[in-house]
């Protein structure tokens, strides 16, 4: 595994013929392993990756989620562990180190962290060949309060002008050589806003339940569809993954 996590999702997208990633986010349930094995045998040929999720990454143990992490390496996908991570710099190490070691391709953190522990997130993801999915605007009714709420652009008393943090947040992703961003498909002003800037591929969740639609996503700059309980708790998951990939084409 010599390349990129940005190639390797690229590949497996194009390999596939999906950039659907499933949130594989299953309510409790006694039966949990066998249904994550059931659902990623079924759905395995429409997508491009798996994102897990506290769903999973709690009640797993550390050997769950390696043995998880191997069999999505078996069908040819990417894993993405979503955590958020949002810590200081020796804390985000661990995480970072622990994750690799369980076989997760990238993982998504808050910039709300700021530059340093940003760029030395990316810089041990990388060392690690794993990518760094920052967030920019969330999908969630309430992510107006906080990222796109107005700030200040430096950090002095004298400085002036007032932007929306996921201004900032962009251009704190873009600095930091970051391997894609997180906006969500609910805002589809937002999401063209911020997708006419990007440099790195975008990846909305936000569709379906959520509220947001494939085709605006799809027409306003989303690379890669973040999808869980619309696929999952659909009465057949393959057929609407099939539909949502005709929608998309
Ligand atoms: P669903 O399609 O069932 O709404 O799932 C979306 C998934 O993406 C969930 O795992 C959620 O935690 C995550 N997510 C989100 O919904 N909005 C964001 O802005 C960022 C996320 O990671």
């Amino acid at each position: 595994m010599t390349e990129s996590f940005r190639h390797r999702i690229a590949q497996a997208s194009r390999d596939k013929g999906s950039s659907i990633i499933l949130a594989l986010d299953p309510q409790e349930r006694p039966d949990l392993r066998e249904y994550v094995y059931r659902v990623i045998d079924k759905l395995h040929n429409h997508i491009c990756a798996v994102k897990i999720n506290f769903h999973l990454i709690l009640p797993f143990s550390f050997s769950d989620l390696r043995e998880l992490n191997e069999v999505i390496h078996n069908h040819q996908l990417q894993s993405i562990a979503d955590i958020k991570l949002n810590d200081i710099g020796e804390t985000d190490d661990i995480a970072i180190s622990y994750l690799s070691k369980m076989g997760f391709d990238a993982v998504i953190v808050n910039p709300f962290i700021g530059k340093n522990e940003l760029l030395s997130i990316v810089k041990k993801t990388h060392e690690l060949n794993c990518g760094t999915i920052a967030l920019v605007y969330m999908s969630h009714e309430g992510a107006n309060e906080g990222y796109g709420a107005l700030v200040k652009r430096g950090t002095s008393p004298s400085d002036t002008g007032f932007v929306p943090m996921y201004n900032l947040f962009l251009e704190l992703a873009h600095s930091c050589n970051v391997d894609g961003i997180v906006v969500g498909a609910t805002q589809p002003k937002i999401l063209r806003q911020i997708s006419a800037e990007k440099k790195v591929p975008i990846y909305s969740p936000g569709i379906g339940k959520q509220g947001g639609t494939i085709a605006d996503a799809a027409e306003n700059g989303t690379d890669y569809f973040i999808i869980g309980r619309s696929i999952l708790e659909s009465n057949d998951p393959l057929q609407e993954i099939l539909s949502i990939l005709r929608t998309i084409s």
